[in-house]
């Protein structure tokens, strides 16, 4: 192995090699400690420290690093104290995530690291995000992000890269190729000869580095990070080294050949650079059994402060009160002046007053910026506020969740716009594993409104029609808003933007522009969680939300004999119980309407939970209405078959007359 000192100091040497010693040391450690069954997992990074330390070492501290499972040396060289690591590892309080997650799996703004979730892929887009809030605020930083070759096989690394190209975003998107990713080598996991050729698809430099050589590392990337800060752009950097290790240590090596293993072994990126500073008499043997006896010394204290911690503690309300980050509503009152208008242009009023109020507000979504949205609730956006925050995307909704969470790291909120809600799938994944889990894990929150024009009703067939909000309401962490009328819309949508918690906010597109209601002009907002009681029978008690809500009206308008006491939910998560179940107690009959298919939906529990809460109460059996379960189809005449509402006149005469 050559190595080249580049002009540095003897001390800035020694530094680099303490910056790989310590990680290995730690490890070294750990690893007898697996034997001993005292720690769970460990997934080694021997042999690849010359990356982390590198990397780390090249960037500013305020720069924001994403590491991945085997890059320990981000968290030596942020110098994040080994006790807190140990801890971490034993799921204890003085870790990160409070006992809740394990290994790397956490970030800290203290140390601007954000670590990974087990998915891989998502990591990618959350520096992206993070990467465009520096330069939304013209900070000249760069942001580093980890990931394995195996996961470059990911959507989210394609996302994540192309983003980045279009965006010219100052993000060094570092690949430790170390030729397995489990048990499958690069020969099954790509085609193309390096990683770093994919590079010229998305019109990015991209460079190979000699990953087992810290002072290649560490040189290369000092002028590239400073090139990046002076003219921000992403850059992928394929790091050529190897897994010496089994995948996580219980695994093993069975399937790696020995003559790889020796190879890669004679160019430990330790061994050989300890060599080189030998014969350039930078280190001598005394030095370098000193500084090991300093690290065996520190790693045993910290070990024992880890191991005295007690196991940790907590109870119910804890954990329940972790899961969102904590938001005090602020009531603001309309003032005023009111205008008759549409729920579209609610949704677009109200949008464009959270932007004048929110500077670090960005709205992210295809077609939205000069296009105006396909449903034109940005139009005019970008002349008020400009391309940068009005930014369209490529079409890649996994990248842009991704995307918003980094930015809500950095300090932004977001709004998102799903084309249409049934897209959403597209980007579920960092959805219901990043922003719903973020706070929990490691309380950090998720600022991301996720706007979701949905709904059947529009002639628009499967792919245009669903109403998903099912997806969401069963994962903890997110929260669910579904308005039925322009005044509320306007409200809600201004609280979803001021709560830092992630808030899937669905509109429907066949009220978007049939609905009409006075709306003061001004800014206000309305608290989530509350129910609105829109009518008062008294007789039998109709729980709906969203289109569900006009077609009962519509229905009550024709049948004046029906006294129902008319409940609009407004918001799905939270969800105002106190609303239906004082209803329900004085009717003691209740019927659920929801436009998305019956089973597994919010109708189901809601039934299930009067069940439980006013079963002497009842006298008739909670009933529920929902579409066909089938597929939303196209035309309109199968739509009528398929959707609830000719159905609902008939349950109410059988409640009626139960
Ligand atoms: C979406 C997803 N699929 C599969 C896995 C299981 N898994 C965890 S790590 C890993 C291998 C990753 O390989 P690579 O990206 O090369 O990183 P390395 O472990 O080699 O550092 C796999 C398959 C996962 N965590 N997430």
């Amino acid at each position: 192995m050559q190595f080249q000192h580049h002009g540095l100091s003897h001390e800035e040497l020694l530094d680099l090699y303490k910056a790989m010693l310590k990680p290995r040391m730690i490890e070294e450690k750990m690893l007898i400690l697996l034997r001993q069954g005292k720690i769970s997992k460990w997934f080694s990074g021997i042999g690849q420290e010359a990356i982390a330390a590198g990397v780390t070492l090249a960037l500013h501290p305020e720069e924001y690093i994403l590491p991945m499972h085997r890059n320990l040396g981000v968290f030596t060289n942020r110098n994040v104290p080994l006790n807190r690591l140990f801890s971490q590892w034993q799921g204890k309080k003085s870790g990160f995530t409070k006992g809740r997650d394990r290994s790397f799996h956490f970030g800290t703004q203290e140390y601007r690291i954000v670590g990974m979730i087990s998915h891989l892929g998502p990591q990618l887009g959350v520096a992206d995000g993070i990467a465009l809030a520096d330069r939304l605020r013209g900070n000249k930083r760069v942001t580093a992000v980890f990931t394995g070759e195996g996961a470059t096989s990911e959507g989210d690394f394609h996302e994540a890269l192309n983003i980045a190209a279009v965006w010219d975003l100052p993000v060094l998107f570092c690949v430790e190729n170390n030729g397995y990713g489990l048990s499958t080598p690069t020969s099954e996991q790509f085609r193309c000869k390096h990683i770093a050729d994919k590079g010229k698809g998305y019109g990015m430099e991209s460079y190979i580095i000699d990953g087992n050589n810290i002072l290649e590392v560490y040189s290369r990337l000092k002028a590239l990070t400073k090139s990046v800060r002076q003219r921000p752009r992403p850059l992928l950097l394929e790091f050529k080294t190897f897994r010496m290790r089994g995948h996580e240590e219980a695994s093993g090596t069975k399937y790696v050949p020995q003559h790889l293993l020796d190879e890669w072994a004679a160019r430990d990126p330790i061994e050989n650079y300890v060599a080189y500073l030998k014969e350039e008499k930078v280190l001598s043997e005394e030095a370098e059994v000193a500084i090991k006896k300093e690290f065996i010394h520190e790693i045993d204290e910290n070990l024992q402060l880890a191991f005295a911690e007690e196991p940790i503690q907590s109870n119910e309300s804890i954990e329940l009160n972790d899961v969102y980050k904590e938001f005090v509503y602020q009531y603001i009152k309309e003032k005023e002046g009111k205008s008759n208008i549409r729920l579209v242009d609610a949704i677009s009023a109200g949008l464009r007053q959270s932007m004048e109020k929110h500077d670090n507000l960005v709205i992210l979504g295809q077609d939205i910026a000069d296009y105006g949205g396909v449903f034109k609730v940005t139009e005019g956006f970008t002349e008020a506020f400009g391309k940068d925050r009005v930014r369209n995307t490529p079409i890649c909704e996994s990248a842009v969740v991704s995307a918003a969470m980094g930015l809500s790291i950095n300090g932004m909120k977001t709004v998102m716009e799903m084309q249409f809600a049934d897209f959403v799938s597209s980007g579920f994944n960092p959805i219901v594993n990043y922003l719903a889990k973020v706070h929990y894990r490691w309380n950090e929150p998720a600022d991301v409104v996720i706007r979701m024009p949905c709904g059947a009703g529009v002639g628009a067939g499967p792919f245009h029609s669903q109403t998903n909000e099912a997806w969401f309401t069963k994962t903890p962490g997110l929260k669910v808003v579904y308005p039925a009328f322009p005044y509320d819309a306007k409200g809600l949508l201004a609280t979803a933007i001021n709560d830092p918690n992630p808030v899937l906010f669905f509109e429907h597109k066949a009220l978007y522009r049939s609905i009409y209601q006075d709306v003061p002009d001004s800014y206000y907002t309305l608290p989530l969680g509350q129910a609105s009681l829109l009518k008062e029978g008294g007789d039998i008690t109709v729980v709906t939300y969203g289109a569900g809500v006009h077609w009962m009206l519509e229905i009550l308008d024709n049948n004046t004999h029906f006294k129902v006491d008319l409940i609009d939910l407004r918001s799905l998560q939270p969800l105002d119980w106190e609303t239906i179940y004082s209803s329900v107690r004085k009717t003691g009959k209740c019927l659920i309407v929801q436009e998305d298919t019956l089973f597994g939906g919010i109708a189901s529990d809601i039934s299930a939970t009067l069940m439980e809460k006013c079963f002497e109460f009842l006298d008739a059996p909670v009933k529920r209405i929902g579409s066909m379960e089938t597929p939303v189809p196209f035309a309109r005449t199968l739509e009528d078959i398929y959707l609830p509402k000719g159905r609902i006149v008939e349950v109410l005469n059988e409640l009626v007359n139960y």
